[in-house]
């Protein structure tokens, strides 16, 4: 039986890894969440984690008060995270915690010697390489949850990643494909965050239709399979039914497919290389009927532009464009900015934060700090001017 842990467990993937977890009965050693404590010490005590952490300091009262008469270990903020990511006799940590927090508990799992399965797509995009090169010196295996890398690492297996020629890495398009910016001028969270074929959290929703995801996902697909940016070309795919694809030397494409649902991702990353049955639905090809592939507008989406350009740089400029991103649309949600002003804040950030090419911890973590800086002057700026 399998054990793991998993950080983020009360969002979006998080709940779906724990329906996947008791249809399989895998074994739950830690779960960790970000400030929803009620959900979190309802989920310890029905799946009999051992570790409970909390990374919102200010809840770490409210949580203890929920599980006081268990012998739950309970633990908070980054060092609880970094516990729960070293502790010993866990096969494998699911990271699905939004940001760019992810990133030193990653790391630290990587360190221990724990596989991942990894729904934080922050932390590939900020320290990829850190991540990949650690997990290569350890032996550790990393296994994407994300649909599109999912999709890719499947058609990628049984085959020889060097006769890779390229990969299709599909876009549902989001709430606005086909919209101009004047269009887009006056969106509203609410309006943003209504996302045609995935249900998801709010952060993700609004990548979604800034296409900021799609930028991310390019250069975590970079890192993930140590590809060049001319190998990947992102396709809208508005029915999310094919999930990405590879082209082989022989011109020979292999995609996976699906019903758009997270649950079939998260399992193949927990139970790999089993393939038993998700509590999810068949797809019905007929149903459907006809699946289409367009191209991406990449002059109206200008955080995909700002992704592709900072992919292209490479060093801290991935970190730059996630770090205004982070910021930019926590304003967003707030009320503060408008939905274009994200993408310009994105773009902003690659002009405004130092360049630097060497990729360690520090460079990242700085280059981090530096653009959120940056990026909250600029948001208050214009709120007050709103
Ligand atoms: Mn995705």
């Amino acid at each position: 039986m399998q054990n793991i842990s998993i950080l983020g467990s009360t969002g979006s993937i998080g709940t779906q890894a724990l329906q996947v977890a008791k249809k399989h009965n895998i074994n739950i050693a830690a779960l960790a969440a970000n400030s929803n404590y009620t959900l979190l010490a309802c989920q310890v005590k029905e799946f009999g984690a051992e570790y409970a952490c909390i990374y919102d300091e200010s809840c770490v009262d409210a949580l203890k008060e929920e599980l006081k008469n268990t012998n739950v270990k309970i633990l908070c903020g980054d060092e609880g995270l970094k516990e729960i990511a070293r502790l010993k006799g866990v096969d494998k940590m699911l990271n699905s915690v939004v940001g760019m927090v992810g990133l030193v508990p990653t790391l630290e799992a990587i360190d221990a010697g724990t596989d991942i399965a990894l729904a934080n797509k922050e932390t590939l995009v900020t320290g990829g390489e850190l991540v990949m090169n650690l997990a290569r010196y350890n032996g550790v295996r990393i296994f994407p949850v994300d649909s599109e890398h999912s999709a890719i690492f499947q058609c990628i297996k049984g085959n020889k990643p060097e006769q890779v020629r390229g990969i299709f890495l599909t876009a549902s398009g989001g709430p606005f494909f086909g919209k101009t910016k004047e269009q887009l001028k006056g969106i509203t969270p609410a309006q943003a965050l209504k996302h045609p074929n995935w249900s998801m959290g709010s952060k993700i929703t609004i990548d979604s239709a800034t296409l900021m995801n799609k930028g991310l996902e390019f250069i975590e697909a970079m890192r993930l399979f140590d590809l060049k940016p001319e190998q990947i070309e992102i396709v809208v795919h508005r029915q999310s039914i094919v999930h990405s694809a590879v082209e082989f030397d022989d011109f020979s494409v292999i995609a996976q497919m699906g019903v758009p649902d997270m649950k079939i991702p998260i399992q193949y990353a927990l139970l790999y290389p089993e393939r038993m049955e998700c509590p999810t639905e068949h797809l019905s090809l007929t149903d459907y009927g006809r699946l289409t592939f367009e191209k991406p507008d990449i002059d109206t989406f200008d955080c995909l532009k700002a992704c592709i350009k900072a992919a292209k740089l490479g060093g801290n400029a991935p970190a730059a464009v996630n770090g205004a991103n982070e910021e930019a649309v926590r304003a967003f949600l707030d009320e503060k900015i408008s939905f274009l002003q994200i993408g310009e804040l994105v773009l902003g950030a690659l002009e405004e934060t130092p360049f630097k090419q060497a990729v360690t911890l520090e460079a990242v973590l700085e280059a981090d700090k530096a653009v959120r800086e940056i990026t909250k002057k600029k948001i208050e700026k214009i709120s007050l001017n709103r």
